[in-house]
């Protein structure tokens, strides 16, 4: 077997290693190894975690007891995909009824270092507790992804994500800081954010970019208000995650084409943190490759919890392989993607999710027996001439029928909407193989995101 760099759980990785300046890989060997041979290290790796979890949380002692599986029966992956999967729900009736972590906390409470949690906008939120111990190794991880992307120590890292309960910011800004990057924790979403953001940027003309992938081109349409080009800031990376979008291709050339940078791709879910194990590189910038020896990534069937073959579309489910807090052990995500395997230009053996994840089953329309995904109507409007920036999705039932209503924005005076609302309304149509009846509205009219998008309405009683 092939020695693999700090491979070792519990996880504890040297805090002044950088690598050689000219490497465009953090760790050689496990980025660029046999994917077979990471895979035969991976395995006894998810025993580990789940002998650990097993000994010290009675959520998957519990959990794991009553369907008689034994973590040191893990002796395959086909034996792994069998094990329950966590869902979110029982994550919040853990926390409620052991309060405030859960039990699969795992460490003392006292030891807990960062709590971060869910917005909780629909429901109780849970917290996230994550060790000191743990908080080093996903700055670790987060260090070498950046690496990955082309970050370097001395690049000047603009954060413009929320700083509070959110994830995101916090985690970039960790593996910033331990690549030896300057980081300003900018932030966003109080009131005249955006604007002063702008200012910034074209002051510092920092390298790198963290936001989501909406509030970046919220950020493009501020400064071209205030008659500054975005390209002028300079910027050569921008990463982003926490929503569809970077990976949407038209959204991604908008952005490319607004700062003149490398459009990055990364993210999973906030209870994964290191949540930047799916990213892009510098050398591979499409998809998200999937860093297997950080977190164990299996894109399943989503009713059955099975892996599906590479080609195929599936559902992610996540586990940890290095966290010592709450580690999550096939955590399914209810988002979508498809996962291949091929050789990646950047040289790393990971596989690959070439478009991304393009969003949440449940956020997935229903329309008369057709599914359409938000993405897809970002995607087209942002193609059309005249688009305004901003569009919202209306679904609502008429009689026995289902209606999908897209109101757009547009650059267009009013008396003069009428080719573009039959060509956008007609050709939207034929895109998504549905009746939509189209609607246009002045540019800036519509909210803009601060954060994520939130850009459908679903009226239907139904779904309510
Ligand atoms: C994404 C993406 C992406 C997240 N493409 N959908 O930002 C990463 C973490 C901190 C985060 O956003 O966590 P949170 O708030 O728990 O949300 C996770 C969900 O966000 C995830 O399940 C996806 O639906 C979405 N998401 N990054 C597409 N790059």
């Amino acid at each position: 077997m092939t020695q693999m760099e700090e491979w070792a759980f519990p996880t504890r990785y040297d805090q002044d290693y950088l690598p050689d300046p000219e490497s465009p890989y953090w760790f050689p060997v496990r980025e660029t190894m046999d994917p077979e041979e990471r895979d035969a290290a991976v395995l006894p790796r998810l025993r580990e975690v789940m002998e650990y979890a097993y000994a010290n949380s009675s959520f998957y002692k519990d959990k794991w007891d009553a369907v008689d599986c034994k973590p040191a029966d893990i002796t395959s992956f086909e034996a792994f995909e069998q094990v329950p999967v966590v869902t979110k729900a029982e994550m919040r009736e853990s926390q409620a009824d052991h309060p405030p972590f859960g039990n699969y906390l795992c460490i003392e409470p006292t030891d807990v270092h960062h709590i971060h949690g869910t917005s909780g906008t629909t429901g109780q939120p849970t917290a996230f507790g994550i060790g000191r111990r743990d908080w080093e190794v996903i700055a670790d991880n987060h260090a070498r992804i950046l690496w990955g992307m082309g970050v370097r120590p001395g690049d000047t890292v603009f954060v413009a994500a929320l700083f509070s309960l959110y994830l995101g910011s916090w985690g970039a800004m960790a593996g910033a800081e331990r690549l030896r990057c300057r980081v300003l924790p900018f932030g966003a979403g109080a009131q005249g954010m955006t604007s002063r953001a702008v200012n910034w940027l074209a002051r510092l003309k920092p390298t790198a970019f963290y936001a989501t992938p909406s509030y970046a081109l919220r950020l493009a349409e501020v400064a071209e208000q205030e008659k500054i080009d975005p390209r002028e800031f300079g910027l050569k990376v921008m990463f982003f995650s926490g929503e569809p979008g970077a990976s949407v291709p038209k959204v991604r050339s908008a952005i490319e084409e607004a700062f003149g940078a490398t459009v990055i791709d990364c993210g999973t879910m906030a209870e994964m943190t290191p949540f930047m194990s799916a990213s892009a590189t510098a050398g591979t910038p499409d998809g998200m490759l999937l860093w297997q020896d950080i977190v164990w990534h299996e894109v399943c069937d989503p009713e059955t919890f099975r892996t599906v073959p590479y080609g195929d579309e599936g559902t992610p489910v996540y586990t940890h392989l290095e966290r010592t807090s709450q580690p999550m052990i096939r955590l399914a995500s209810n988002d979508l993607t498809r996962w291949v395997m091929e050789d990646n230009p950047c040289g790393r053996t990971y596989p690959k999710l070439p478009q991304g994840v393009y969003g949440r089953i449940d956020d997935m329309i229903h329309i008369r027996g057709e599914n359409v995904y938000p993405t897809e109507v970002d995607n087209y409007l942002r193609g059309v001439d005249d688009y305004g920036g901003e569009h919202q999705i209306i679904v609502r039932r008429t009689g026995s029928m289902d209606e999908m209503i897209v109101r757009a924005e547009t650059t267009l005076p009013e008396g003069q909407r009428s080719d573009f609302e039959q060509r956008t309304g007609s050709g939207l149509q034929s895109f998504l193989g549905v009746r939509v009846t189209f609607e246009s509205v002045d540019a800036n009219t519509l909210e803009r995101a601060e954060h994520k998008s939130r850009r459908v309405v679903d009226e239907r009683e139904h779904t309510r």
